[in-house]
């Protein structure tokens, strides 16, 4: 147990009772018709089936009864094994049993659906459900549900915490590694079907020919388990690559060339997906440097891919040094041209305004660009949350922002409204998780970044699901369906994404990282190359109180939100506690809701993420005897750096703030056990950097 096979173990059911029902239900499978992806489709339901039933069952061309028949909707009609009346929906598919012969049907209207359907069955299985008529009709919310690797071409992964690239640029196209097909079929499992393969901050070698042939060769690993291949195209490629003098979107040459370098990739990849472009944004080109728009850049590529069918999805991460406040650049750059993209166009948005933090309040681009079709960008990889050795289970954080209101069209304009095109009825739409995928034995470094991995696909799936429904789900395939285990590990993981923002950031507080590497706290921080990589910059802390103001007497960031949400934050007083720091500098003395000062609040809520990450570390011990000791003794390992961590990030932010507050800390509360001096002379023998 090295943690390889992630979710899809697929032991032997350990419940004798349940075991021999699923036998019963289950004798053979049928695969109707021929093709890579149904090829796919029969060898997981094998692998699958013998594996959890622990018998070889047959895969038979004449199904009787009690067979699993996987086929698409025209497949099983010729053949007259769909049942009368079935409902295939147009996406997702149908599973369904006949109860005249108990068959039970997976069917689609595509092998890739059939494929999610079959995962679907398995996961019941894994999870020891019944699978007694069963009635499912399942389609996804959100068309593209990708994945961003930050992967570097000499396989360095940006903010990556597991190992080096999976992507072997060296030794492909030639060399087919079997990590890339199990990568595939973990990616299928949970309806992921895009993945961009290299760093948003892109080399353009990528895009020569060798390479091309690389991604190639890739692309056809990941086709038949429908997940197509994008590419972070750099803007100024037609310079370093194709030798011209500018990469003027407007110029005719700039132009072709990147239509014959569309036409070029298509020739190899005729189901590419198209180009995710990081533009004007930390130093990148972009079509700024030529007087141009992001929508002039987005624009000049898309029409390079549009006779393709290809899109382009423009980052709206940017932020200038110049302005007031970072919070409103993106905003600012990008509402002025709405309207204005090509129709194959995606304006990617990180979930907040900043940068990824523990906890942020949603970007208020999600309510202000109603007719460009926006796509959510989270980040897997926990490059702000413990990086890899963090147990931070991030379903929380990720629902949080699908689930708060933009109030854009009125109450119940939620962000996944307008991520899943809903809200202004848009068909194209995305969501795209920065992946925490390296080459480590069990992909993510932190065997729980894999319920990352897992919750993301889920969501991009349905983000109706629960935090604690996923959670389940993933626990019971990954370590056990023993209700001890489920119930313990469900606590922790639940229990997990407060506890980071507490003991990192609480009520608020944002960005006081050390700079550079982002692992551990710097509050004092300020002398970066500009001052918005300066922790000082967010937490503004001074004799008076602490936090940003952002309400009308600060930078009035808060006025790109709709007036509802306004309200919700613009008064010191009524803002939750949670966002209190974001939008306001609070005099120490502030009485919270609690009933607290705000700085015995502060302590309290530090000590409190302490307290629950101890918390964490003791339920996990009780399930010594439970868990198999090789993940076991690593999860223990980690909790541990986590604990020290926290107290650290505790320690720090308190001895370091109470230089302002000048206030005593509460009696009943550990005391750091060092001064502030000593954590500032601290160096990291080693943290990863970017
Ligand atoms: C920041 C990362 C940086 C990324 C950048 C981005 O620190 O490594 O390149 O975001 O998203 O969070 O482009």
């Amino acid at each position: 147990e090295d943690g390889y096979r992630l979710w899809l173990r697929y032991n032997h059911i350990d419940n004798n009772k349940l075991l021999l029902s699923y036998r019963k239900t289950i004798t053979a499978i049928h695969v109707a018709g021929q093709s890579p992806t149904m090829d796919a489709v029969k060898k997981e339901l094998e692998l699958g089936l013998n594996g959890l039933l622990d018998t070889k069952i047959a895969v038979t061309s004449r199904p009787g009864g009690n067979t699993i028949i996987a086929g698409t909707r025209e497949a099983l009609t010729t053949s007259k094994l769909l049942p009368q009346g079935a409902q295939v929906p147009a996406d997702g598919f149908l599973i369904t049993t006949n109860v005249a012969n108990g068959n039970t049907i997976i069917t689609a209207n595509t092998a890739t659906d059939i494929l999610y359907g079959a995962f679907h069955l398995l996961r019941l299985i894994q999870t020891h459900q019944s699978i007694e008529n069963l009635h499912i009709i399942s389609s996804p919310r959100v068309k593209l549900r990708l994945l961003n690797h930050w992967d570097n071409l000499n396989r360095y992964v940006e903010r990556g915490y597991a190992g080096i690239s999976i992507w072997n640029w060296h030794t492909l196209p030639d060399y087919i590694d079997d990590r890339y097909t199990d990568y595939a079929r973990a990616n299928a499992s949970v309806g992921i079907n895009g993945t961009v393969l290299n760093n948003v901050n892109a080399n353009a070698t990528v895009l020569t020919a060798p390479y091309l042939q690389k991604v190639a060769a890739l692309a056809n690993v990941l086709r038949p388990y429908g997940i197509k291949v994008y590419l972070s195209a750099r803007f100024s490629a037609p310079i370093e690559i194709g030798h011209l003098k500018t990469a003027d979107p407007l110029n005719d040459s700039v132009r072709q060339w990147w239509q014959a370098k569309a036409k070029e990739i298509y020739q190899l990849i005729p189901d590419f997906g198209g180009f995710l472009v990081k533009a004007n944004s930390e130093g990148q080109p972009g079509p700024q440097s030529y007087g141009r728009s992001h929508a002039d850049g987005a624009n000049m590529m898309a029409d390079a891919l549009s006779p393709f069918g290809g899109i382009v999805i423009w980052r709206a991460f940017v932020y200038d040094p110049q302005a007031n406040d970072r919070f409103k650049q993106a905003y600012a750059e990008f509402t002025p041209l709405d309207g204005k993209f090509r129709k194959n166009v995606l304006v990617q948005v990180k979930n907040g305004p900043i940068d990824f933090q523990p906890r942020e309040p949603f970007s208020p681009l999600f309510g202000a660009m109603p007719r460009t079709p926006l796509m959510m960008e989270f980040q897997l990889t926990q490059e702000y949350l413990g990086q890899g050795t963090h147990l931070v289970y991030e379903a929380p954080l990720f629902k949080e922002v699908l689930n708060a209101d933009t109030y854009a069209k009125g109450p119940n304009s939620t962000v996944a409204k307008v991520i899943d095109g809903s809200l202004y009825d848009h068909s194209l739409s995305g969501i795209a998780g920065v992946s925490n995928i390296g080459n480590e034995r069990n992909w993510t470094g932190h065997l729980f970044g894999q319920a990352n991995w897992y919750a993301f696909g889920r969501l991009a799936w349905d983000y109706t699901l629960s935090s604690e429904q996923i959670a389940t789900e993933w626990i019971q395939q990954t370590f056990s369906n023993d209700p001890t285990v489920v119930v313990s590990i469900k606590q922790i993981m639940l229990a997990s994404r407060e506890a980071v923002v507490n003991y990192m950031t609480p009520l608020g507080l944002h960005h006081i990282m050390g700079n550079g590497h982002h692992y551990g706290p710097a509050p004092w921080s300020n002398n970066a190359p500009r001052p918005d990589w300066d922790p000082v910059y967010y937490h503004k802390a001074d004799a008076k109180g602490i936090g940003f103001d952002r309400t009308a007497s600060g930078t009035n960031a808060l006025q790109q939100y709709q007036t509802a949400v306004q309200q919700l934050y613009a008064d010191s007083n009524t803002c939750s506690d949670q966002y209190l720091l974001w939008f306001h500098h609070v005099s120490w003395q502030h009485k919270m809701h609690s009933g607290r000062t705000l700085w015995n609040e502060l302590c309290h809520k530090y000590q409190e993420g302490v307290d629950t990450v101890g918390a964490m570390q003791h339920k996990w011990e009780q399930l010594k005897n439970n868990i198999d000791p090789e993940r076991f003794h690593q999860v223990q390992m980690l909790l541990a750096i986590q604990h020290k961590d926290a107290i650290w990030w505790r320690n720090v932010c308190l001895l370091y703030f109470q230089t302002f507050s000048q206030m005593p800390f509460p009696a009943n509360y550990e005391k750091p056990d060092h001064t502030l001096e000593y954590y500032q002379q601290q160096r990291f023998p080693y943290a990863p950097g970017n």
